[in-house]
């Protein structure tokens, strides 16, 4: 196996020709051996496959900085520069991130997760290496989804006029994770077809099966001339206007061209944009068929790509029905999601109500701002996002929505710990973020019957409100279904508790039920609140029964700082109430990939740990 002998990508640079192509068929098939075992992004790997070898070949990493955008299609990178045992563990506990982390290897030249930082980051250290008359080449890579992120723009125009010198590759695969959105995919597209070699290929291709006298030999001999001369034909106006030297199509699948094309763009001072076309899924069938499926996936069976084990109804999934069911007979709700349809399970509610459904592209900041816009005029809008990515439109929900007291809805999905995906996709801050937002109203939903019950009540509210939910919401049952109608600000005692009373968010709900039954067993009496509304808190029923315990206990999957727990604490505070208070939350840091369970544990948020840490303190000397 070659791939045994690559322990760096000099390594790399003592293979020939065909022993490159035969790297690429190993890395593929060792890429889809873990992921089929760990999960993770498997299209978006294969499709660069090509592109990473000819990258590490041209070019000398660590010293060359590779900056990768999102990350997720660093699988070969990490492969070529000495992860192999690492990869094994891919997204495990103590195994390699799914993502580049300048911690885990010098190779990775920086930190990435979220989309359309790549430039900027490349750009930033470009103009350090000038500064520092250092030498070395910086390439930004990004895809065709990433770049409908506007950071992109905002990159692209300041470097095109800087000069400074720097590759983009931009990898055009004609996807983000579902169907790329937008004009700008339309022009790539055009880029990608309007070059006279496409007529030209396809002319040679209709004689040839016509039967018509030209040997496979000349075949291969015209498409090598278009390789050649295939940029002569473009007529790039966009790029050129920002003052980037646009290069290509270029093949991603032809390792010669690549190399070819990459080692010209190494020696020229200024700011390139190499545009190159690859093949989402490329060698692994169920992925090239279905790329969006296969772009983050759980274990699946290599033979036939079924995903192994049971497929539970997100909690997206069930929220988008209930939306359905609202938008049927109320022309006012409509959806919004920034490049996650499936992701967030707005893709049914694409499918039901397409005229009311808007796919923004990498886009959270405008999406929140264009939500804000059609509340203004009377629409019902659902901007359906993961708590990770909101965090980029801050600014928008402060100032755009809530300044404005406009009734736009946050579905917020992946909420809480995340675990496989790790510290850039934690869900852990946006009760901190949202909470300190005036005029904000944020809900968790203790479990699937009350996720439903939150949306549903959401289309009368008239302001701005969140409802955070992880990806798959339990059902706890009938037995403990919410009593009443929902209210703003209300919460559900759920048991009483002589020792103390826990105040839980969201899916903590049943962690701390789980804690109650425990310490029973411990000769401890312990209630549940389900504190469903973090913002605004319900001030009677905390006051009324923080004085009928001994201990006031939180819990939520959302760090300390600026959370629930802050928040009860300076409640009870302000009303001079005297009992202690313990606020179980993550720790203040990020937290690293590995399954959510040992996420808990470690956070000291299991059910045990819960029980634990509340005997602790009940039992500690005053
Ligand atoms: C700010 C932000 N929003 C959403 C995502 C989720 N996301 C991860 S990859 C991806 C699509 C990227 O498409 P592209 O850049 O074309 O890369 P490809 O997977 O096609 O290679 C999206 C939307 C993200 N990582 N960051």
């Amino acid at each position: 196996m070659l791939i045994e002998q690559i322990h760096e990508p000099a390594d790399l640079k003592k293979l020939n020709q065909r022993q490159l192509n035969e790297l690429a068929a190993e890395l593929r098939e060792e890429i889809v051996k873990v992921v089929s075992n760990r999960g993770g992004h498997l299209a978006s790997n294969l499709g660069i496959v090509e592109l990473t070898i000819a990258i590490h070949y041209v070019f000398d990493a660590p010293r060359d900085k590779l900056v990768m955008d999102v990350g997720h299609q660093s699988y070969a990178h990490k492969l070529l520069t000495g992860r192999w045992e690492l990869f094994q563990r891919l997204r495990q506990k103590g195994g390699a991130s799914g993502f580049p982390q300048m911690d885990e290897s010098e190779y990775d030249a920086f930190t990435a997760g979220h989309a359309s930082t790549a430039i900027s980051a490349a750009l930033g250290m470009a103009r350090t290496r000038d500064i520092m008359r250092g030498e070395y080449s910086v390439v930004a890579l990004l895809g065709d989804g990433a770049l409908t992120g506007g950071m992109c723009y905002e990159a692209l125009n300041d470097a095109g006029q800087s000069g400074t010198r720097m590759i983009v590759i931009l990898n055009d695969n004609d996807m983000s994770i579902a169907h790329n959105v937008g004009a700008m995919s339309k022009y790539l597209t055009y880029l990608r077809q309007s070059k006279g070699y496409l007529a030209v290929k396809h002319s040679v291709r209709t004689r040839l099966s016509s039967g018509q006298k030209f040997s496979h030999a000349l075949y291969r001999f015209l498409e090598k001339c278009h390789n050649r001369v295939r940029s002569l034909f473009v007529d790039d106006k966009f790029f050129d206007a920002l003052g980037f030297k646009y290069i290509g199509p270029v093949n991603g699948h032809d390792l010669k061209h690549l190399i070819r094309v990459l080692r010209r763009a190494k020696e020229d001072d200024k700011p390139l944009l190499i545009h190159v076309v690859t093949q989402k899924g490329r060698g692994y069938t169920p992925a090239e068929d279905h790329p969006d499926t296969f772009h983050g996936i759980a274990p699946f069976y290599i033979e036939s790509g079924a995903q192994k084990g049971e497929q539970r109804l997100s909690s997206g999934a069930i929220a988008a029905r209930q939306l359905i069911e609202m938008a049927d007979s109320d022309i006012r709700v409509c959806a919004i999601t920034a490049a996650m349809p499936n992701g967030t399970g707005m893709d049914a509610f694409e499918a039901a109500h397409p005229e009311r459904f808007f796919d923004v592209g990498i886009a959270e900041e405008h999406a929140v701002t264009m939500a804000a816009g059609m509340a203004s005029q009377g629409m019902k809008p659902y901007v359906a996002v993961y708590s990770t990515f909101l965090q980029r439109a801050y600014d928008q929900i402060m100032l755009d929505v809530c300044r404005n007291a406009l009734p736009v809805t946050f579905l917020i999905d992946r909420a809480g710990l995340v675990g496989p995906d790790g510290a850039t996709h934690q869900g852990i801050f946006d009760l901190s973020y949202l909470r300190s937002i005036p005029g904000m109203i944020v809900a968790a939903p203790r479990d699937v019957r009350e996720l439903k019950k939150l949306v549903s009540f959401s289309r009368d509210v008239n302001a701005p409100i969140a409802i955070r939910y992880p990806r798959e919401c339990e059902d706890l049952g009938p037995g403990i279904q919410s009593q009443g109608e929902l209210q703003i600000g209300k919460w559900e005692l759920l048991s009483s508790g002589r020792d103390a009373m826990i105040f839980a968010v969201g899916r903590m709900v049943q962690l701390a039920m789980q804690a109650t039954i425990d310490l029973m067993g411990r000769g401890i009496s312990a209630g549940v609140v389900d504190a469903r509304f973090v913002a605004p808190m319900d001030r009677d029923l905390l006051i009324g029964q923080a004085g009928k315990t001994r201990l006031v206990v939180t819990v939520e999957d959302n760090v300390r700082s600026g959370g629930f727990g802050e928040g009860v604490l300076d409640l009870l505070n302000a009303a001079n109430v005297n009992t202690p208070v313990l606020t179980l939350a993550v720790p203040d840091g990020y937290v690293e990939h590995a399954t959510i369970a040992q996420q808990l544990e470690a956070c000291g948020l299991d059910a045990a740990s819960i029980a634990d840490r509340i005997e602790k303190k009940l039992r500690a000397k005053p």
